[in-house]
């Protein structure tokens, strides 16, 4: 048995489709994919579309959260915030078909398949969806996360960095990003994870994709327009394998503090054009 594992698509159709191809050569029965599948890069409906084509176990990230907390007006003041510009786009741009799916989909799954060790799936950790568990950051708290859990393997994603670790007989795995990896060559990544001589153990893979293709597509499908700081972040991330899009919301947080504006949630759009500016000058 092979699960081909994947998460953190955030939309990115062009590094999903190098990945699926990539998967064909292998022999897998069955896909994971743990959540952020959408926002942040273009083809929002056309990855969801996919992920639906497939046989897989899917849960929520953060990010199908936020579309759900803003669906449910959770949120109304989003729409007058650049800073939220790309939530509010994919949410406008989604299809009703497409937010019935990802608003029945599960925070979480247990999966235990007949005579093998069970495998719990989460977004960030066990107890939240927006915790991440990094490998050096948190080793002590890992035995912890493990400890929580009936079963023997735990899947997570959130921090787009591929890993995996055995700790006291569990495993625990991260796939990395689809979409937005951090990592040293921009490939897409995933894992798979096969069963054998009574255990599951996990492999690592980076798929090469044409980024430009990718760069074109947030023009094109006008998600640049709308949201263009948020875009020149995430294409900056993408091709440094790092979390510019973090960067620069410490940054813009930090001008908005120095300001007056320490109170505010989010960022004033005079703070975060201000932001912009002096950024992209660096
Ligand atoms: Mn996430």
């Amino acid at each position: 048995m092979q699960l081909a594992v994947l998460a953190d698509i955030h939309g990115n159709l062009t590094a999903l489709n190098a990945v699926l191809n990539d998967i064909k050569g292998l022999n897998v029965d069955k896909f994971i994919i743990a959540g952020d599948h959408i926002i942040d890069c273009p083809q929002n409906n056309e990855v969801l579309e996919k992920i639906r084509s497939l046989d897989a176990y899917v849960i929520q990230g953060n990010r199908e959260k936020y579309i759900m907390e803003y669906h449910n007006e959770l949120h109304d003041e989003w729409k007058e915030y650049k800073q939220m510009s790309a939530i509010v786009w994919t949410y406008n741009n989604l299809c009703a078909d497409n937010l019935k799916y990802i608003s029945k989909l599960p925070e979480q799954l247990s999966i235990s398949l007949p005579k093998m060790d069970s495998i719990r799936v989460v977004h960030g950790s066990p107890f939240d969806i927006s915790e991440k568990i990094l490998p050096h950051e948190h080793a002590e708290k890992i035995e912890g996360f493990l400890n929580a859990i009936e079963e023997s393997v735990l899947i997570c994603g959130h921090t787009h960095e591929a890993w995996n670790k055995v700790v006291n007989n569990k495993l625990i795995l991260n796939p990395g990003s689809v979409g937005v990896p951090f990592n040293e060559n921009g490939f897409a990544e995933y894992a798979v994870l096969t069963w054998k001589e009574e255990h599951w153990t996990a492999t690592h893979h980076q798929v090469e994709y044409n980024i430009n293709q990718l760069k074109q597509l947030f023009f094109l499908s006008g998600l640049y327009e709308n949201c263009e700081t948020w875009c020149k972040l995430t294409l900056q991330s993408i091709k440094e394998g790092k979390d510019i899009n973090m960067e620069f919301l410490k940054y813009a947080y930090d001008l908005a503090k120095k300001n007056g504006y320490s109170n505010s949630k989010l960022i004033p759009d005079c703070i975060w054009e201000k932001a912009d500016e002096h950024w992209f000058k660096k």
